[in-house]
């Protein structure tokens, strides 16, 4: 074969191969119609997509355009939430401002004890989205998961809280709650038709029927308060766990019911004032704030000491995003300077809020009673999460309730 004839032929046989090649590779290479990804197996838009895959540079979106995954979607206040309250424990102004600076309406509804308040969230209870839990209560609802988290973000105002409120062993860092009031429980009387009252818990627990106020007081209606009072004037912890102490307690008890009229958590401040009842366990500022109505009330800690505790405004896990919302606004409102100075003056609790304090009358600040001294203070025991042992409290509590 001459030279040129051999090129010649290479060429074609090269030619040939070639489109045989671009045949045979399209049929192969296609893919099977089976292959073709369904509309839902496409990549979620988080899922970073494979190189092979990747749009050219070009047909890229935008950046504004891309949906920001972690963004979340906006959400709106609801309009109107309710708030579940101890009774007697805002000023009378304060949700009508409240719905004034946001358009957002508040319901309130009340509870009488922590006891009370935990039984109906475990309960299911829907509708609140805010509670106002003492202490060692939200240590139980944390532990219980009834709580949401609070968005700090939508409480810019938690920044005037006193540092040392930030730092409570039941919620640090103000994970869940933030706190609301703080006072004590002590005894109040009526002081026109009580002279002197008795310093010591002795005459209330063994009462005689020579008192003038035999029969005319009551005990608060709250299993640890009242067992909280016993044990300190037994001159034991307050949050015992030892059966014997406890059962000691629950004795004198039984035997302190012949001198008193109830147990109450409600109106025993407006039996003082009215004159029905000369003495009365109970909550520091619903005595000061009685006594302004009523202008024959005082109040003070027995010798052996009484308890203190700080009241929380919390989330109930169940709300909607936008209740919660409005109740992290409610929450803020509150922690706003001029709220808190209204609020505690108003009701003679005091305020965590550290801007209100500072703005804050001298008679309030410089109340004794509404900020105890540190000889009172020494005297004074928190009420402490107990976990399963409240189960035997509650049944002692029972005893004394139901006995003759
Ligand atoms: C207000 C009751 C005070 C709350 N009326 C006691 N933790």
């Amino acid at each position: 074969m001459q030279r040129k004839h051999l090129f010649a032929l290479i060429a074609i046989l090269i030619v040939a191969v070639m489109a045989l090649a671009a045949c045979g590779g399209q049929t192969t290479e296609a893919p099977a119609p089976t292959e073709a990804p369904k509309p839902t197996e496409a990549p979620k838009p988080t899922e970073a997509p494979k190189p092979t895959e990747a749009p050219a540079p070009t047909e890229a979106p935008a950046p504004t355009e891309a949906p920001a995954p972690t963004e979340a979607p906006e959400v709106k206040p609801a309009d109107e939430i309710v708030v579940y309250n101890w009774s007697d424990y805002v000023h009378p102004d304060m949700y009508t401002i409240f719905t004034e600076r946001t358009g957002i309406q508040i319901g309130e509804d009340n509870f009488s004890s922590n006891e009370d308040l935990l039984a109906k969230l475990q309960g299911g209870a829907t509708g609140y989205s805010i509670i106002v839990p003492s202490d060692y209560t939200v240590a139980i609802m944390i532990e219980e998961g009834l709580l949401e988290e609070l968005n700090h973000d939508n409480i810019p105002n938690l920044k005037n809280l006193d540092p040392e409120f930030t730092k409570l062993y039941y919620d640090p860092g103000n994970k869940y709650c933030v706190p609301y009031l703080w006072g004590t429980t002590g005894l109040g009387y009526n002081t026109e038709l009580l002279d002197n009252p008795p310093q010591s818990w002795e005459s209330v627990f063994k009462a005689k029927e020579s008192d003038p106020w035999f029969g005319r007081m009551t005990l608060l209606d709250d299993v640890r308060e009242v067992f909280s009072a016993a044990l300190i004037y037994l001159g034991y912890d307050n949050n015992t766990q030892d059966e014997a102490q406890l059962e000691e307690a629950k004795q004198l008890l039984i035997g302190a019911k012949k001198g008193v009229s109830g147990f109450d958590n409600d109106n025993y401040e407006d039996l003082i004032g009215s004159g029905e009842n000369l003495l009365a366990h109970g909550w520091s500022g619903d005595f000061l704030q009685a006594a302004d109505e009523y202008g024959n009330i005082n109040y003070y800690i027995p010798e052996e000491g009484g308890t203190i505790w700080i009241d929380n405004m919390c989330i109930p896990k169940g709300v909607t995003p936008e209740q919660k919302l409005a109740a992290e606004m409610y929450i803020n409102f509150v922690l706003d300077p001029e709220i808190g100075k209204m609020l505690g003056e108003y009701n003679y609790y005091a305020t965590p809020n550290k801007d209100a304090l500072a703005i804050a009358d001298p008679e309030y600040k410089e109340n004794p009673l509404v900020f105890p001294p540190e000889e009172i203070r020494a005297k004074l025991r928190f009420i402490k999460p107990l976990g399963e042992f409240e189960s035997v409290y509650q049944r002692m509590w029972d005893e004394v309730k139901s006995a003759q």
